[in-house]
């Protein structure tokens, strides 16, 4: 009975999105289409408010002054309905938008059948996984309509900044032959007759084409075998990869800090309603960002009475402690033991276990890490050999560096701990469309 209701869009087309309602309408035939996220009855009136892309509508549904064929269907509607309605404009001051449309015709495009398992309107609702498993249907709130919105714009304005800085976008495989970042967290695949792998960065052939292009930029997925469960990692992320020729990590490190001055800058101006129903304050992203050298944090550390020593890995709780005694924005660390960085970041010619390495940190988050490379194939082998990698499986890039590879330097962020950063956001689950950990694999 309830699937004759449906009906096709036929002949109708959306003529206004909720946002281009306004009182300045009144009286015109307009028609919108979106899905009912709420339906309040009143005896003899009956709210309904429609959502699209761009916001909400509402519309008022006089009892005495509708034809019978729209109150009925009214009567089958329940939320998240996939509704289209033909109506008139009317301006109302009690309406959101200074306006309302009173319906004329209504067209049920794809009834609800069931209701909700959660609250739509909420920020907070249930527990994540109840929310992942009908991800299509979490991502209708406000909440993650509102951060999906500057995630847009973080990608938008990355993309702009780079190109205006002379960076061309690129796209390289996804499928490879070795490792990048080490070994233990690769993601095997049968590749034809062969063992290939998911790439876990782009780093080896950002790196190649800086002979040939000089600048270039990608933003893609990256895989990570993290057998960990955590609240920041995943095993599909996105990372925003630059590799820039004749060039150091002073250089790149520089950039960095522009780009993500400007990706701010972009988010006041584009997001203004989505950080206000968030209700979230952008970070301080005055330049130049702080910059801490490794043995200066290790020092820091010591002193306040933390067993660490120098050459160990800085590790999120040891973070924190730096975190609650000096930095709550972006700082970079500096200048690392070249044992704990991979094997194509280039030694300091001054201090040579050092190199010269860096990590963007947001509090106790890494966002991103970079270096100036190695540029000279003797050095390149000679760093594979302290790491104990396999040359021969690494021939296809080092054959490369026979034919005048530049000095380069660059960095990967990531782009969902940029989010969370950003937006104050702390499960990283929440800032991916369809996440991907040890525990999930769909939808
Ligand atoms: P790194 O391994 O530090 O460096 O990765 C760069 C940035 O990517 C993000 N990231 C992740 N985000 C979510 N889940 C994960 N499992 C995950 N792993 C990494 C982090 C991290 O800072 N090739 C170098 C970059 C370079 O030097 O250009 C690299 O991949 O925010």
């Amino acid at each position: 009975m309830a699937d004759l209701l449906e009906e096709d869009l036929g002949t109708w087309r959306r003529t206004h999105y909720s946002v281009d309602i306004n009182p300045n309408l009144n009286e015109s035939e307009i028609i919108i289409m979106g899905w009912v996220s709420s339906i309040r009855d009143h005896g003899n009136i009956k709210f309904l408010t429609i959502n699209d892309r761009f916001g909400h509508i509402q519309i008022a549904l006089k009892k005495k002054d509708c034809s019978k064929a729209v109150l009925e269907k009214t009567e089958q509607i329940r939320e998240h309905t996939s509704i289209a309605i033909k109506g008139k404009v009317k301006s109302e001051i009690k309406a959101p938008n200074g306006a309302e449309i009173l319906p004329v015709e209504i067209k049920i495009l794809s009834l609800a059948r069931k209701a909700s398992p959660f609250l739509i309107q909420s920020k907070k609702s249930v527990g994540i996984d109840t929310r992942l498993d009908l991800r299509a249907l979490d991502l209708r709130r406000p909440f993650l309509q509102s951060l999906f919105n500057i995630r847009n714009t973080i990608m938008d304005s990355c993309r702009e900044f780079l190109r205006k800085d002379g960076f061309m976008e690129v796209n390289t495989p996804k499928i490879i032959a070795t490792a990048t970042e080490g070994g233990a967290a690769l993601f095997p695949i049968f590749y034809y007759e062969r063992e290939a792998f998911l790439a876990q960065s782009p780093q080896l052939y950002k790196e190649q084409l800086t002979m040939a292009f000089e600048n270039v930029f990608e933003i893609g997925p990256i895989f990570r075998a993290e057998p960990s469960r955590t609240n920041r990692h995943l095993s599909e992320a996105t990372s925003i990869d630059v590799e820039k020729a004749f060039a150091d990590y002073n250089d790149v490190m520089n950039l960095l800090e522009r780009m993500l001055s400007y990706v701010v800058s972009k988010i006041q101006e584009n997001n203004k309603p989505h950080l206000e129903y968030l209700n979230i304050t952008l970070p301080d992203v005055a330049l130049p960002f702080r910059r801490y050298r490794y043995s200066e944090l290790i020092e820091m550390l010591q002193n306040a009475g933390e067993s660490i020593k120098w050459g160990d890995d800085l590790a999120f709780q040891k973070l924190q402690k730096i975190q609650d005694a000096k930095v709550d924005s972006f700082y970079f660390i500096f200048d690392w033991p070249a044992a704990i960085k991979p094997f194509y970041v280039k030694p300091r010619s001054t201090v040579t276990n050092e190199c010269e390495s860096f990590d963007l940190m947001y509090k106790s988050l890494e966002i991103s890490s970079g270096s100036t490379r190695v540029s000279r194939k003797e050095e390149l082998v000679e760093r594979m050999k302290k790491q104990g990698l396999n040359i021969g499986a690494f021939d296809y890039h080092l054959k490369v560096f026979d034919y005048g590879v530049p000095p380069h330097a660059g960095f990967g962020v990531g782009m969902e701990r940029l989010i969370m950063s950003l937006c104050g956001v702390e499960n990283i689950r929440d800032v991916v469309l369809y996440p991907r950990d040890i525990d999930r694999l769909s939808p």
